[in-house]
């Protein structure tokens, strides 16, 4: 067993109080990470960990297992310190939210997290950048460990590789698949598992064909930029996945941005490419990602923050 492996155990074993969570907004892969980080806790040591998140949880992620046990954390009394957090795929202290006043106070920190990440904050740190998602982190985590697992646990692992990788669009090397085969094998059902993440509201679909209706195409069609308005993306479940997915089908497309007015000078810019990098114009508007998806938030007015993604596009 792993010593990193170890030292969790027996911080588990002797904390009377967990706490657990991943970055703001959590997608699939966040989520799923804390929910299956929980029940194996629970099957293998009896004890019920704290699952808390900032910001929102999309609606088409009501039917997940163990939705009910993650709670926005302001309804959660967080003022007593954990003897044991657990902060999962967070990528930047930026991403954490109104949770790391907790994350401070907690007597040990462990970080699980698959992203490029140069100002680290745990106290024990379980970080692979070339893991596809933290699911796999997790997953390898419980097989060194030798933990018992159920069906939750089976199918949280398998829908965080899911979302992460795009259904594998974005998995970089095998190592995401053979977990899922191995999860496959243990009895998750694919299909019945994206089926489970169908439930997006309807007006979210509405207002996501809309924006792909409205998207302007530039740099002989190579780059789309589509945008949310302040009154559409209170409609969004999530970062505009459909409308991101659509554009991306357009024949000749390199390129696909989406501009997300979250307030009136705040915008969330989405980027996602076929097969060139994106996340260096990502880290030039001040955030970062993945290679072929990555994102920022931009502190600016709709307009402006549209013609500097035009400029930084230039030449690309
Ligand atoms: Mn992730």
């Amino acid at each position: 067993m792993k010593q990193e492996t170890k030292i969790l155990i027996e911080k588990i074993k002797s904390a009377n109080s967990i706490l657990l969570t991943a970055h703001k907004n959590p997608d699939g892969d966040a989520l799923c990470s804390v929910l299956a980080l929980y029940q194996l806790i629970y099957l293998n040591y009896g004890k019920d960990s704290v699952c808390v998140y900032d910001g929102n949880v999309p609606e088409s992620f009501r039917y997940i297992s163990l939705r009910g046990r993650a709670h926005y954390f302001e309804q959660v009394d967080l003022s007593q310190p954990f003897d044991l957090a657990v902060l999962m795929d967070y990528g930047t202290t930026r991403n954490i939210g109104g949770t790391r006043g907790a994350l401070d106070s907690a007597k040990f920190l462990v970080e699980i997290d698959h992203h490029k990440n140069d100002e680290k904050i745990g106290n024990l740190c379980i970080d692979d950048e070339t893991a596809a998602a933290t699911t796999c982190l997790i997953y390898d985590l419980m097989i060194d460990a030798g933990w018992e697992y159920d069906d939750k646990v089976l199918n949280l692992l398998a829908i965080g590789i899911l979302t992460d990788t795009g259904n594998f669009k974005y998995a970089k090397d095998g190592r995401s698949l053979r977990i899922m085969a191995e999860l496959v094998d243990k009895g998750v059902d694919i299909q019945r598992q994206l089926e489970l993440l169908s439930h997006k509201p309807r007006k979210t679909i509405q207002t996501e064909a809309r924006v792909v209706a409205d998207a302007e195409f530039y740099y002989h069609n190579r780059l789309v930029i589509a945008t949310v308005d302040s009154a559409a993306y209170k409609n969004l479940d999530g970062r505009g996945e459909t409308a991101l997915s659509l554009l991306g089908q357009i024949k000749g497309i390199e390129y696909i941005v989406l501009l997300k007015q979250q307030k009136e000078n705040q915008i969330g810019v989405s980027l996602r490419s076929k097969f060139l990098p994106v996340n260096k114009i990502a880290e030039k508007l001040g955030g970062g990602g993945h290679i072929c998806a990555s994102g920022a938030v931009v502190n600016d007015s709709l307009e402006n923050v549209k013609q500097r993604v035009i400029e930084l596009f230039k030449g690309a």
